[in-house]
């Protein structure tokens, strides 16, 4: 990261902090709390055995401080005070010990050290007039009883903290811009791994060196699949095989890259040797940019699936992938088939970021169609909201063959379905910020 960049998270970072507090202060006030402690969280250890899953903070916690890696830390919100951070900080000869933090958010907290629970406990009793109204945000609530907390994680003040998080303040929108940035890295290094021949194993490691990260510091496990791959949703592998020079090939990578705990969440498709493929990923990537161009206040996120359906159908029919009158393929829901998931998400600490059904500050809910299963936004767009828009065609046999024995096979032509069934499909997502002008973050980088 460059010093004009750290800069600006340095000058932006206040601002969300008082934003931040005012969101709180306004959450705690209408739940008739004063105060709330939020957990970082801690490693979960595996099923009888003494190794962990990668570390995981609370988003709760990210939001309020990019610190990712410091299980065991606690910090303190109170009403009209400075917040206090109780710091993890122990002897471990089994790991490198954890440091005391630095970086442009230090000065804004009251930062204590602790080495274990106890001094947590003794260090806390210090802020102790107002534990009767102080609410516990983490996942362990025994946890929270033995640091005298009762209320756990109480639904009114989750629901108002969640509504806020779906607006971004523009230091999260720095970070989530950086973390595109370091993306594109990763996804130019792996688009010439795979034109170069490389295995998807290849790939995924040629992606990892250029985004100097380890797995698991990852957002999200990249998707990195050729051919047929291309078609599963959410592809768990990376094939060893090295590619078949001599035949056409594509290649889908659903890949992002993280920065202060905000997540970049981007998709591309590439095709080496076949005129088709290179065709279906042009005229996704156009419709894919005029549904961005519609990420603005005020639009209904459940109309721009609905009216990607419409341009899905349309490359069905330029691609001859379905048959017969628009109005019974539209009837039929015959995009669905080729189309199955939700037209995108919110995005920011986590990749599907929380409160994507809920309509206002109480939590009303308002779920998807039920022809829509799978849409994870039904909001009405606000200014700042971040979005993923991420259309997609692929040859699912199953769908094909469920649609079949529903008895439209008529709707199918098989012959185009057989050509593009060995390249998969595509899928073509960006993270854009909802504005009079959309804001593209991946564009920005390249
Ligand atoms: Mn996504």
């Amino acid at each position: 990261m460059n010093s004009d960049v750290t800069k600006s998270f340095s000058s932006l970072y206040p601002r969300h902090l008082s934003r931040l507090t005012e969101i709180a202060e306004k959450a705690m006030h209408a739940e008739q709390c004063d105060s709330m402690l939020i957990h970082s969280g801690v490693p979960k250890l595996h099923f009888l055995d003494d190794y962990h899953s990668p570390f995981k903070a609370s988003p709760h916690f990210v939001w309020w401080l990019p610190v990712t890696q410091s299980p065991h830390c606690y910090l303190l919100i109170q009403t009209g005070q400075k917040p206090v951070l109780f710091y993890h900080l122990a002897d471990d000869f089994w790991h490198v010990p954890p440091q005391p933090p630095q970086g442009f958010w230090c000065d804004y907290f009251d930062i204590h050290f602790c080495a274990d629970l106890a001094q947590v406990k003794q260090k806390l009793s210090h802020y102790q007039s107002t534990t009767a109204h102080r609410a516990w945000i983490g996942e362990d609530t025994e946890l929270a009883k033995e640091l005298g907390i009762n209320t756990s994680n109480p639904d009114g003040l989750m629901h108002r903290l969640h509504y806020g998080r779906a607006v971004k303040s523009p230091y999260e929108i720095a970070c989530l811009t950086q973390a595109n940035i370091l993306a594109l890295a990763g996804h130019r290094a792996a688009e010439q791994a795979f034109m170069d021949g490389k295995s998807e194993f290849e790939t995924q490691l040629a992606y990892l060196a250029a985004v100097q990260l380890d797995p698991v510091e990852m957002p999200y496990r990249n998707i990195i699949g050729f051919g047929s791959h291309s078609a599963v949703l959410h592809y768990q592998h990376y094939d060893n095989k090295p590619q078949n020079m001599h035949q056409p090939q594509s290649f889908l990578i659903d890949a992002g890259a993280p920065c202060h705990g905000y997540a970049a969440d981007i998709t591309r498709c590439h095709s080496r040797g076949s005129p088709f493929y290179q065709g279906l990923i042009d005229a996704m990537t156009k419709a894919q940019l005029s549904v961005c161009a519609m990420v603005k206040p005020g639009v209904n996120f459940a109309d721009l699936h609905h009216q990607m359906h419409s341009l899905v159908l349309d490359l069905l029919l330029e691609f001859k992938l379905v048959q017969g009158s628009r109005d019974e393929l539209v009837t039929r829901r015959i995009s669905s088939v080729f189309f199955p998931h939700g037209l995108g998400h919110l995005l920011g600490i986590q990749v599907h970021d929380i409160g994507g059904w809920q309509q206002d500050e109480v939590g009303t809910m308002l779920l998807p169609p039920k022809n829509h299963p799978f849409l994870r936004c039904t909001k009405i767009l606000e200014k700042d909201m971040v979005v993923t828009i991420e259309p997609g065609l692929y040859v699912i046999d199953s769908l094909l063959q469920k649609c079949r024995d529903n008895g439209l096979g008529h709707l199918l032509n098989n012959t185009a379905i057989d050509q593009l069934r060995p390249l998969g499909g595509v899928r073509i997502e960006d993270n854009v910020v909802a504005a009079q002008q959309p804001i593209s973050l991946f564009n920005l980088g390249s």
